[in-house]
């Protein structure tokens, strides 16, 4: 480290009249040392301003839309600024002067990487290390010694490792990458992402579920976060929304109490990660503006096959506000490039407990893979006016805006490249905040939203230990930062010089207001009584409920029926679910029976409705609502395929269908009932590089069974290679199976004699035809044709 001796610009003497800080002459200076210069300097910039000249625009209609630019004056040298004279004894660790308008404590991550190549451990106040291995002890046999600062150092660090967990949405998973532009909005909105055509963006992006604490299963039933973090010029705006376009309540008053009954239950802490208990329904069934919710919460997609493949939504009206100060309302939407897929209930149970991890996995994997997942961005756009026509309220969050009414235009994509170097660091740091707009996008008067603007803020105060998270280096803004905010816990930025208010002269003024370059916000007119209450639209409850059934396909609709069932059988109190059932009975007969008698209970009257005249919905089905509206390109890359491998199977079939597999971008894994080399009757030697009992079948999007009667013979003598078989036909998995290979599916009683069971291919031969025949079922997901209740394997 360099040793180079301060150096003390100052010459001749001191004059001590400008050193006083706590009095001074009263004629300003006449000589040229750098105390006289200082004080020279200040009383200059501070006399350039001989009154607060921008308080007349304090008053007034006029200046409150339109806020002007604050006065500053440049001082006639740094030094004016400065905190001490002393500034330009560099040493080392201070170096020169600061950087005129430079916060070095925001900007890009780089500054903060840190790489441990080549380098000795060593203390946090960078003492080596010598021994990790012993505490310090007086003789060998001796006691551990209270000054070793060493072991004290690590252990303390170690005892305060943990932070308080997120209140909700505590297990996710999140990735860097960049959203593109398709074509410069600014007609719409003032929104920097938006503002040229190809122009790209920063964001961070978390997913997460909701009830489940921070080491709870991927795979629970439960709304999944989709929360995104754009790094913009005009600084940061979160989007944070859900892969669900609606909510369960109207108002923020309700949301602690959502939460606090479909969280475990405070007397015996169970159930984790479920909404299948007591209070969850016990809730839900006195609030009926929560059944549209429902719908979607018993669908297919609360139990996403993959981050990759879910949809993701604003959920509230936002409002786009252009540089004329004009404003359209809007709604956002993130649509995956992969389609929107989704496990089944028994697959989704299972993977929890083969790997909990699913989700986290499958991201992180397809990014270290370079199969970048891609979700397109689109807005539906409206005025107040057609809003006002609407048969619900756009301020509702249990409402969507169906996409016949207003249609979704695309505006642009983003891709995430980019793991995170470290979990905690980034995506347990992280801090989204709805509060985080930047100019051109702004708020409706949504009661939700209004909640929401509060409580992110506040949360990561508790969370991340004071509030001055923002300092966090994945929080920081790319845009500069400026203010006189100071001090707190955990403070980062060094604040040069004395003045730390506004107005000032004594710093020129600044940081200044910025006037119309600021965050204007959209001048929305305001009358009305205060009041605790809701508007009549509110009381509709069931009009989009029946919407989203009525629209989805028949097997989604089976799943729904039959999660209801499994949720409200978890139910303790028969009286509880007899309230679900009632509120079905107003969306639909179909489903409200289904749901009775898949619990072995006599339906209930309909519950009677909360407003008397409900209006009429304008549509009645919407086919863009269910998950098979968007199917994705039938690409397989990514896609998981099983093949098993026992010794003696047929070696060359089963590496030319291996082959073409991974020609078309699958993850093929060679499944045995152990891990390495199996020899095939060919003599060819396929290294099992997975066991059916490390990666069981609900891992995988579909399986092949080998040719070779005598191998078959083997995996037909094991259990789990049975259940293997039966779990991807009861999964509706794409299945190929290989001359002999049929032998196994007949030891596990799958029926296949027909051979045209829907996505079950048993194939005597492998040509590129049933090559191409297994990739397209493996490309249509799920085969549900096949599925029956209660399964036939
Ligand atoms: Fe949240 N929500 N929320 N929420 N929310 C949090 O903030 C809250 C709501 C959502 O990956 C918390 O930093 C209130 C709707 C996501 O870090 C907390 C209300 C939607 C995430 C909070 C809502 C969301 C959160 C917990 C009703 C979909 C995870 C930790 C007024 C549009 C963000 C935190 C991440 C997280 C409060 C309702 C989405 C406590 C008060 C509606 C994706 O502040």
């Amino acid at each position: 480290m360099a040793t180079r001796p301060p150096k003390n610009p100052r010459q001749g003497p001191v004059p001590t009249a400008f050193i006083n800080t706590d009095s001074g002459p009263a004629s300003g200076p006449t000589g040229n040392s750098e105390p006289e210069q200082f004080a020279g300097g200040r009383n200059a910039t501070a006399a350039a301003r001989p009154y607060n000249r921008t308080k007349e625009t304090e008053y007034g209609l006029e200046h409150a839309r339109h806020p002007v630019a604050g006065e500053s004056v440049e001082p006639p040298s740094s030094l004016v600024t400065a905190s001490t004279l002393s500034e330009s004894n560099a040493s080392a660790k201070t170096e020169g002067p600061a950087v005129e308008g430079l916060n070095a404590a925001s900007g890009e991550l780089s500054r903060v990487r840190a790489d441990s190549s080549g380098q000795m451990l060593t203390t946090n106040q960078g003492v080596r290390v010598p021994n990790n291995q012993d505490s310090l002890k007086a003789g060998l046999r001796g006691p551990a010694l209270l000054k070793d600062f060493i072991l004290r150092e690590k252990l303390t660090h170690f005892d305060h490792e943990r932070i308080p967990e997120r209140v909700v949405h505590a297990r996710g998973s999140g990735a860097h990458g960049y959203f593109e532009c398709y074509k410069a909005l600014t007609d719409l909105t003032a929104a920097a992402p938006f503002q040229e055509t190809g122009k790209i963006t920063p964001v961070f992006v978390r997913f997460s579920t909701v009830a489940g604490e921070r080491g709870s299963k991927d795979t629970a039933r439960d709304v999944r976060g989709f929360a995104v973090k754009f790094y913009t010029d005009e600084g940061i705006w979160d989007l944070v929304g859900n892969n669900m376009p609606v909510f369960f309540i109207q108002d923020a008053m309700k949301f602690p109490d959502l939460v606090h009954a479909v969280k475990p239950e405070p007397h015996h802490a169970m159930p984790q990660a479920a909404s299948a208990h007591d209070t969850f329904w016990d809730f839900v069934s006195l609030m009926p503006e929560s059944t549209h919710m429902l719908m979607w919460q018993m669908s297919d997609r609360a139990i996403p096959r993959s981050y990759r493949m879910m949809q993701g939504f604003g959920v509230h009206t936002f409002r786009f506000v252009n540089n004329a100060g004009s404003s359209v309302l809007v709604k956002f939407h993130w649509s995956p490039m992969l389609g929107t897929h989704s496990l089944v209930w028994d697959e989704a149970v299972k993977i929890s407990g083969a790997d909990p991890d699913f989700h986290r996995r499958d991201l992180w994997e397809a990014i270290n893979s370079g199969n970048y997942p891609e979700w397109e961005l689109g807005v539906q756009i409206f005025t107040e006016e057609q809003a006002d026509a609407f048969s619900f309220d756009v301020l509702d969050s249990t409402k969507i805006v169906p996409e016949e009414l207003v249609p979704i235009t695309p505006i642009g994509r983003m891709v995430l490249n980019r793991n995170p170097d470290n979990f905690f660091a980034e995506t347990e740091q992280v801090a989204f905040c709805t509060a985080h707009v930047v100019p051109g996008i702004d708020f409706t008067n949504d009661p939700l939203l209004a909640g929401r603007i509060h409580s992110y803020i506040d949360t990561q105060i508790t969370r991340l230990g004071g509030p001055n998270f923002h300092e966090l280096p994945i929080n920081t803004p790319l845009a500069p930062v400026h203010n006189n905010q100071r001090d707190g816990m955990h403070r980062q930025a060094i604040h040069r010089g004395g003045v730390s208010y506004e107005p000032n002269s004594l710093a020129g003024g600044c940081p200044f207001q910025a006037g119309m370059q600021g965050f204007v916000p959209f001048p929305e007119p305001v009358k009305g009584d205060e009041l605790r209450g809701k508007p009549e639209k509110f009381g509709e409850h069931y009009n989009q409920a029946a919407l989203f059934f009525n629209s989805q396909t028949e097997p989604e609709q089976r799943h729904i029926i039959s999660a209801f069932a499994f949720e409200l059988s978890k139910v303790t109190v028969p009286a509880v679910r007899e309230r679900i059932v009632s509120m079905l009975r107003n969306v639909s007969e179909v489903l409200a029976s289904g749901v009775a008698g898949g619990l072995g209970m006599a339906l209930p009257e309909p519950m009677p409705l909360a407003i008397a005249n409900p209006p009429a919905p304008e549509v009645q089905t919407s086919p863009a609502l269910s998950l098979m509206a968007r199917p994705g390109d039938g690409r397989i890359a990514t896609r998981k395929i099983a093949v098993l491998v026992a010794d003696d199977i047929a070696g060359a079939t089963t590496q030319a269908v291996a082959d073409a597999l991974i020609a078309a971008g699958a993850v093929v894994r060679l499944v045995g009932s152990r891990i390495g080399p199996c020899t095939a009757d060919d003599g060819l030697v396929l290294d099992a590089d997975a066991t059916l009992e490390n990666s069981p079948s609900p891992l995988f999007d579909g399986m092949v069974i080998p040719d070779g009667a005598v191998g078959m013979e083997a995996l037909a003598a094991d259990g789990r290679a049975l259940e293997f078989v039966r779990d991807q036909f009861r999964h509706s998995k794409a299945m190929l199976a290989l001359g002999a290979g049929s032998l196994l599916l007949d030891a596990a009683g799958i029926p296949h004699n027909a051979r045209n069971v829907e996505g079950l291919l048993v194939s005597d031969m492998v040509d590129a035809s049933s090559a191409d025949s297994f990739i397209q079922a493996l490309g249509k997901h799920r085969h549900f044709g096949r599925e029956t209740d209660p399964p036939a394997a």
